[in-house]
């Protein structure tokens, strides 16, 4: 389902998601993909999105996510939790578990969230392609897919860094390609899918910083998939955030009755 869903010629959408029930929304909501965010999956557990929760507790949350779906879900591992032996057992682990398929990016661990300010050190292409190649080694089946993150733009980089990158990681095993940007208008991202060449590779683009951006103008760059990665999370913190408050100020609930979900909506996403 992922290899369909991300294989070029289409247009998917991924959403981020970081337990059962978000990724039960998002599922409902229409999307494709789910995206298993390692920015979610942090905040859920309130730490920072930095490297700071195990392998382990990614790959549990991943698993709920699996198993309160029928959607594929695309995990995403960082830097793979170490070096190409820690990305060989994740891979067989996250196989095991049911996972569709794995990111992860070609930074140093313990890596740092993309979006936040602060230096951003990236792997050696041929460090990050051993990567891969151990990742495609491990793998059991044919379905399983391996998406090469690639952090160029997010580290102050240029295109013909991330264009050398892409074929190197292509070159290595990589499935598709995740282009990363934190630019506010996404030109970046649109000009790196019209540079690239192999029609064969799916591109993968985050559309966070720039939202004008639509999934059909990425599709008409060349994209295969976007991931709308943190909007369920941030639509949730708000939501609470402004319930809650209500309540500590009213010492009631009666005035957010109107505006929060029915328990017979609760009841029906448990199923
Ligand atoms: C995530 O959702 O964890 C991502 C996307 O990796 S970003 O937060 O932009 O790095
Ligand atoms: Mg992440």
């Amino acid at each position: 389902m992922l290899r369909r869903a991300i294989a070029r010629g289409g247009m998917s959408i991924a959403a981020g998601v970081h337990d059962g029930l978000s990724a039960r929304i998002a599922q409902d909501a229409g999307f494709d993909v789910l995206w298993a965010s390692g920015l979610g999956i942090s905040a859920a557990h309130a730490v920072p999105d930095d490297s700071i929760l195990t392998m382990t507790e990614f790959l549990e949350a991943a698993r709920v996510m699996n198993d309160s779906t029928d959607l594929p879900v695309l995990a995403d591992c960082d830097t793979g939790f170490g070096d190409e032996r820690n990305v060989a057992r994740m891979v067989e682990r996250y196989e095991r578990a049911g996972i569709a398929g794995v990111c992860i990016e070609d930074k140093v661990f313990p890596k740092r969230n993309s979006l936040g300010d602060g230096a951003q050190d990236q792997e050696t292409i041929e460090g990050f392609a051993a990567k891969l190649a151990a990742a495609k080694k491990a793998q059991q089946t044919d379905d399983f897919v391996v998406v090469a993150r690639i952090e160029t733009f997010i580290a102050g980089g240029v295109k013909e860094d991330a264009i050398a990158r892409a074929d190197a990681y292509v070159a290595a095993g990589a499935d598709a390609i995740l282009i990363h940007s934190k630019s506010r208008d996404g030109l970046e991202i649109l000009d790196f899918g019209r540079s690239w060449q192999r029609k064969d590779v799916p591109l993968v683009a985050v559309p966070t910083t720039y939202p004008a951006v639509t999934a059909d103008d990425l599709h008409e760059a060349g994209f295969s998939l976007a991931i709308y990665a943190n909007q369920a999370l941030r639509a949730s913190i708000t939501s609470m955030r402004e319930s809650l408050r209500q309540i500590t100020h009213d010492r009631s609930s009666l005035r957010i009755e109107p505006k929060v979900a029915k328990l017979s909506e609760v009841f029906e996403l448990q199923r």
